[in-house]
């Protein structure tokens, strides 16, 4: 199954009662999202995946209406306007007489965070939107559809292409992660160790993924754990174009790769292909100004369970601690939500992103900057610390 965070995020908008959720259902061509007549009755963002030819992979989300005035209204729409940092695609709905200052705000929005935003006239069953309404809301955007959310397939279909023209070229055609590293028919050498961390049976999401993109341009993938890297080298009739490893086994393998071989880590990859590499880089450098009773925060995309020597609240720590010699305090956040103190922190240590999409840590590295906090990520700090975060990222953040 495509991983979350390589799907197109559109994220479905507007007042209570437009028809959000009838449109969402319309989609997917089933009852998802819970339809009534009853004003507020989406309370929480309400999320499913589907694969939406020729788009591919995409994740709709289901947001409470944006007008919501009571008791929980808030909290709600709090939540429907954070989904705002994550979506690749906004659907603005609203019916006929919708088109007022919050569809404005919120395309206001949309057009400060790049994203692309299709709005849907819906009800068109009952009402007839005078011409002047319609002109009005194309000033705002060129991408607009009259639609009954009743009507399924048409709405589906309508909606559809309107996506395929509004949908943001770098997901359409997406760099690969390999990409300007390795060439077709060449070989790479991944070291990935099977430790407490591994889950039982199988290998993890980012191991896959590479796996993949570099079979994608028919490359030889050499896989090993971290104890065979010399008996693997010498094996190997040509040396590898890359060696690609865990972040964890970072230390040994550079001493053990010989310089003349590029070296690069999976999460440095992800972060080129996720996030900002350069801010990232930039970001790291942090580390050598933090003082005694200093903040940092360890932010997570998701929610996983914790095991004994954890990254995110072990091994980032000690690497830290050990790395500036300070009383740091460490505060972890795994959420979709961002905080909303980070200007209380005097850096901001991101977790990889494997389960969220680049819209997604793109967002929080730019509120972050906005409050001059830095922001780097794991792979990244783990490299700086252990000395080779230069040879790692060598030729990647230009
Ligand atoms: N006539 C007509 N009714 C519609 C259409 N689309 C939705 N409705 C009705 O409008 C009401 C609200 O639809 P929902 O899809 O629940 O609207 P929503 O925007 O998700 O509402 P909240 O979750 O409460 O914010 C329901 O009674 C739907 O049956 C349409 O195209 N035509
Ligand atoms: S916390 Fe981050 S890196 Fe870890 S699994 Fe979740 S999204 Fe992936
Ligand atoms: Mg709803």
């Amino acid at each position: 199954m495509t991983p979350k965070g390589n799907r197109l995020h559109i994220g479905i908008f507007g007042r209570t009662n437009v028809g959000k959720s009838s449109v969402m259902n319309a989609l997917l061509h089933q009852e998802m999202s819970i339809v009534s007549e009853i004003a507020g009755t989406t309370t929480d963002n309400v999320e499913k995946t589907m694969e939406m030819l020729p788009l591919g992979p995409v994740l709709f989300i289901d947001t409470a209406g944006l007008d919501d005035e009571s008791e929980l209204g808030e909290k709600r729409v709090n939540r429907a306007r954070e989904t705002i940092q994550r979506i690749d695609v906004a659907l603005l709905v609203c019916d006929s007489e919708g088109w007022g200052e919050l569809e404005i705000s919120l395309f206001n929005e949309f057009k400060s965070k790049n994203i692309p935003v299709v709005a849907l006239i819906n009800k068109s069953d009952i009402f007839q939107i005078p011409p002047s309404k319609e002109d009005e809301i194309r000033n705002y955007t060129s991408s607009v559809v009259k639609i009954c959310a009743k009507n399924r397939t048409e709405t589906a279909d309508l909606i559809r292409k309107e996506l395929i023209k509004t949908a943001p070229d770098d997901f359409i055609n997406p760099e690969s992660l390999v990409e300007g590293i390795i060439e077709e028919n060449q070989t790479a050498l991944l070291i990935t160790p099977v430790d407490k961390e591994a889950p039982k049976g199988r290998m993890i999401l980012p191991q896959v993924q590479m796996i993949r993109a570099l079979l994608d341009i028919n490359c030889t993938v050499v896989v090993i754990k971290e104890d065979k890297i010399r008996e693997t080298l010498s094996n190997l009739k040509n040396e590898p174009k890359i060696v690609i490893t865990d972040s964890q086994a970072f230390k040994k393998v550079s001493e053990e790769v010989p310089e003349n071989i590029p070296l690069t880590s999976f999460s440095i990859l992800f972060a080129r292909q996720k996030g900002d590499l350069k801010s990232f880089i930039n970001g790291v450098k942090a580390i050598d100004t933090l003082q005694d009773g200093d903040r940092v925060l360890i932010c997570e995309s998701c929610t996983h369970h914790n095991i004994e020597d954890d990254i995110g609240t072990v091994k980032i720590p000690n690497l830290l601690k050990k790395k500036t010699k300070k009383n740091i305090i460490f505060e972890r956040f795994s959420s979709h939500e961002f905080p909303k103190n980070i200007e209380d922190y005097k850096l901001i240590v991101h977790c990889g992103g494997c389960m969220t999409n680049r819209r997604e840590i793109l967002s929080r590295i730019e509120i972050a900057h906005s409050k001059n906090v830095p922001v780097t990520n794991y792979g990244i700090t783990i490299a700086y610390c252990l000395g080779i975060l230069e040879r790692a990222s060598k030729g990647l953040a230009d």
